[in-house]
C-alpha cells in the first residue's frame, strides 16, 4: 500500500485537486459525527484532518476512534500538540511552526511526542507550517506566541528553507476562520519555488476561493469553518472538477 504522502506526492504530479476537511475536536458535537462522515463520504473530499489548538487531553483520541469506522478516506492528525496523537489515525503531519521563532512549536513538542510515535505506527509526515496574515487573531497564533507572516519573499524564503531542512510538505495557514485567505499570489509564487506538495488552508468559505487556490497552485486545501458552520457547502462543491 502506498503511503499517505506518496499518495499526496502522485496527485500533486498528476495535478488532481485534493480537498481535507479538518474536525477540530475542541469544537465538534460528536453526536453529530455520523452524519457529517457521511456528507464527507459522498463528497469530493479526499482526506480527514483532526486536530485544533487547544484541545483537552483525550479528546482527539476519542474522536479519531469515532470516525475511523465510518471511513475509508485516510484520517490525517493535525495537532496543536502533543497530546493529540492518537494510533488510530493513518498519519500525522509533524508540523514544525517555522514561521515563528518559538523553540516550543519549532522542536520542543516533537521531542515531547517522540515516546508516544516510537511506539505507534503513524506515518510521520515532517511538514513546514507557515502562518500567514489572514486579518484576524486565530487562536494558533495566541497559543503558540508567534506572529503570521507578511512579506512575500520572507514567506517564499521560508517555505523554501523549510524544503532545503527535509520537510516533505508546506502547509501555508491563513489560520481557523481568517478574515483573509491566503492570496493567489503568495500561493503561486511559493509553488513556483518548491518541487514539494504544497498545502493551503484558513478562511476559505466559497467554491470561488477554493477554485482560486487550485488554480494558483495548492495542491492540497484544507477546510474546517465553512463546513462546520454551512451543510449546504458539502452540496456547493459537488460539481468541482
Ligand atoms: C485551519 O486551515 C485550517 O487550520 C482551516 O481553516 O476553519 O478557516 O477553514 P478554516
Amino acid at each position: 500500500m502506498k503511503s499517505i504522502l506518496e499518495n499526496i506526492r502522485a496527485s500533486a504530479e498528476r495535478k488532481e485537486r485534493l480537498l481535507a476537511v479538518l474536525i477540530d475536536p475542541d469544537k465538534f458535537i460528536i453526536k453529530e459525527l455520523a452524519q457529517f462522515i457521511e456528507q464527507v463520504n459522498n463528497s469530493i473530499i479526499t482526506h480527514v484532518f483532526v486536530g485544533g489548538s487547544a484541545v483537552e487531553d483525550n479528546i482527539t483520541q476519542a474522536l479519531v476512534s469515532a470516525i475511523k469506522p465510518l471511513t475509508a478516506l485516510p484520517i490525517v492528525l493535525f495537532p496543536g500538540d502533543v497530546s493529540q496523537i492518537s494510533n488510530d489515525a493513518d498519519a500525522i503531519l509533524f508540523l514544525s511552526l517555522v514561521s515563528g521563532r518559538n523553540p516550543e512549536y519549532l522542536i520542543e513538542q516533537h521531542v515531547k511526542s517522540v515516546s508516544k510515535l516510537r511506539n505507534m505506527d503513524l506515518e510521520v509526515i515532517p511538514t513546514g507550517y507557515i502562518l500567514i496574515e489572514g486579518g484576524k487573531e486565530t487562536a494558533t497564533l495566541k497559543v503558540t506566541n508567534t506572529k503570521p507572516l507578511k512579506e512575500q519573499q520572507h514567506i517564499v524564503d521560508t517555505a523554501k528553507a523549510s524544503e532545503l531542512l527535509g520537510m516533505k510538505l508546506i502547509y501555508l495557514e491563513a489560520g481557523s476562520g481568517a478574515h483573509l485567505e491566503v492570496s493567489a499570489k503568495t500561493i503561486k509564487a511559493v509553488k513556483e519555488d518548491i518541487k514539494i506538495p504544497l498545502l493551503v488552508g484558513g478562511g476559505i468559505r466559497s467554491k470561488v476561493q477554493l477554485e482560486n487556490a487550485y488554480s494558483a497552485g495548492a495542491d492540497l486545501v484544507v477546510i474546517g469553518t465553512a463546513f462546520e458552520d454551512n451543510a449546504g457547502f458539502f452540496e456547493e462543491l459537488s460539481d468541482i472538477k
